[in-house]
């Protein structure tokens, strides 16, 4: 390794519980999801008993009394006061799954490191999620081996983290562009590794994480003519696009396409070589793109990735960010989307007590989520807040439409694992993928992201997209410490705010010839 990482690296990675995220290849729907769970061996207590306590052949798991810590609503310390009646394996999961994060909620976990404040709230172990990211971009052992179609991802998580917890990516500049340069096709695109045809979320992690590590030879190592070729054969007659040239379309090649086509300053105007789109009567890389999306919202009001199947969090964040870099959300998403119906759906995806965000109806808190679905209350708000000011924050804001409190708490108290990084949930084991994106989501708690009327681009197209800024979230009310505060991400493109206009800009003086 070029960077050892600021700890002397520590093996982190057991060889059991090998469960990389898959992003890239379409999940299995809930159904079939479940049936491969194993069921939980503990069923949830009835309300109606009483709760079984001191019981010799249950060994306590907590180092202190069960009572909680003070300073924790009641909210976030017991189990929902209204059940289904029906029992189903689904629902003994929910239980099991409250259960567990019941004892870390109440600051009672044994395995919980470090201070509580006044507000029963652990601190954010800075230190060691910095030392795990530093230890992510180094070996890992052969039952990882199917990470390596996602070689720009691990670089994208790992940069991405640990810019949010204040570390500065562009010592990795010279490491990123050696491991990245061999991963671009002639043809257009990076694979998700040397020699791997080129794929729309690989191409997406390694244009941001250069622009992460910016500078010139960053930028310049995008071959933007050959990118916006390809782009151009992903391009699909229904105005969506696929994530490789003969796969699948879904919303993540339409938002991961916008990211690229936006930062990347590529031309609108299709590529002679588009033959599907041209066909279907467009002329640009975005026509027909926000109607594609407006038919992937479902009966529910969530987004799947597809239309006609089942919504998913991960897709809503996809499809609403793509939305908003079309045009201004204000205008886009009411345009597009069912927006009643949506915030309905996206509201019941925060469940008490655990305070974090599900992906689906029926399904479990994970702390990714705090990113996909957690990264559209922003979105949501500033379509609802209407057109922006010339400076500062909007005059009137809806406000608040979810719980900070809740999923500050979820990602503090629940997603930190003891020995640094982030997880899903309490039992699981951390992995860079959820130490990003559950970093990701506590930072957007702590701040409101709004638009003023001024943009660092002088493109129409995308003036909106250009035009975001952020505040930190002032008052007696966060329940996290003044030490924990994240540095504030670009809500469409998950990097800096400057990282973004900087890779803009110097494409912007170096025009792509057509
Ligand atoms: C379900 O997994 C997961 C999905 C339906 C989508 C996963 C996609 C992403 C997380 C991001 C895609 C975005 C880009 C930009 C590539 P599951 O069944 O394991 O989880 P669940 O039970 O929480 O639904
Ligand atoms: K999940
Ligand atoms: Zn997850």
């Amino acid at each position: 390794p070029i960077i050892a990482g600021r700890h002397k690296r520590k093996v982190r990675f057991p060889a059991a519980n090998l469960q990389p995220p898959n992003i890239i290849s379409t999940p299995a729907p809930a159904q079939q999801r479940q049936s491969q769970q194993k069921r939980p061996g503990n069923k949830y207590p009835s309300p109606l008993k009483p709760a079984k306590s001191g019981n010799p052949s249950n060994p306590p798991r907590m180092a202190s009394p069960q009572e909680p810590r003070p300073g924790i609503p009641a909210l976030f310390t017991q189990p929902p006061p209204i059940r289904d009646p029906l029992v189903t394996e689904t629902i003994e999961l929910q239980d099991a799954t409250l259960e567990k994060c019941l004892d870390f909620l109440k600051g009672l976990h044994i395995s919980q490191k470090g201070s509580f404040n006044a507000s029963g709230v652990p601190a954010l172990q800075r230190d060691d999620h910095i030392a795990y990211l530093y230890d992510s971009l180094e070996d890992y052992p052969e039952g990882f081996v199917a990470m390596d179609a996602s070689r720009p991802w691990m670089v994208y998580w790992a940069l991405a983290g640990l810019t949010l917890l204040g570390e500065d990516p562009t010592r990795f500049r010279e490491r990123v562009l050696g491991t990245l340069r061999p991963m671009q096709n002639p043809t257009g695109g990076f694979g998700g590794g040397h020699g791997q045809i080129s794929h729309l979320a690989g191409s997406y992690a390694a244009v941001l994480s250069l622009a992460l590590v910016g500078g010139e030879d960053a930028f310049s190592l995008v071959d933007r003519e050959a990118m916006w070729r390809w782009l151009g054969r992903l391009k699909q007659a229904d105005g969506g696009f696929s994530v490789t040239e003969g796969g699948e379309e879904d919303v993540r090649g339409a938002y991961c396409a916008a990211t690229i086509i936006s930062l990347l300053d590529l031309p609108l105007a299709l590529p002679h070589d588009a033959k599907k789109a041209r066909e279907a009567g467009f002329e640009t890389l975005t026509d027909g793109l926000a109607e594609y999306l407006s038919r992937c919202q479902s009966f529910e009001g969530g987004i799947s990735g597809s239309p006609g199947v089942e919504a998913h969090g991960a897709y809503a964040f996809c499809a609403l960010a793509c939305l908003s870099m079309l045009g201004p959300p204000e205008e886009t998403i009411p345009r597009h989307m069912n927006i009643p119906l949506l915030l309905s759906w996206l509201s019941a995806r925060q469940y008490a007590p655990e305070g974090g965000f599900s992906g689906r109806t029926n399904k479990l808190v994970d702390g990714c989520y705090s990113h996909w679905v957690g990264g559209c209350w922003p979105l949501l708000q500033s379509a609802l807040d209407g057109k922006p000011q010339p400076s500062g924050t909007p005059s009137t804001t809806v406000g608040n439409l979810y719980s900070r409190e809740g999923l500050d708490r979820y990602i503090l108290g629940c997603c930190q694992s003891p020995r640094g990084g982030l997880r899903d949930k309490p039992g699981k084991s951390p992995d860079s993928y959820h130490t990003c994106y559950v970093l990701t989501g506590l930072s957007a708690t702590q701040h409101h992201h709004y638009r003023t009327t001024s943009s660092i681009t002088s493109s129409e197209k995308f003036a909106s997209a250009f035009s975001w800024h952020s505040s930190p979230v002032r008052g007696e009310d966060n329940v996290y410490d003044k030490a924990d505060r994240l540095v504030a991400f670009h809500p469409l493109y998950v990097i800096p705010h400057q990282a973004a206009a900087n890779m803009r800009l110097w494409c912007e003086a170096q025009p792509v010839a057509t």
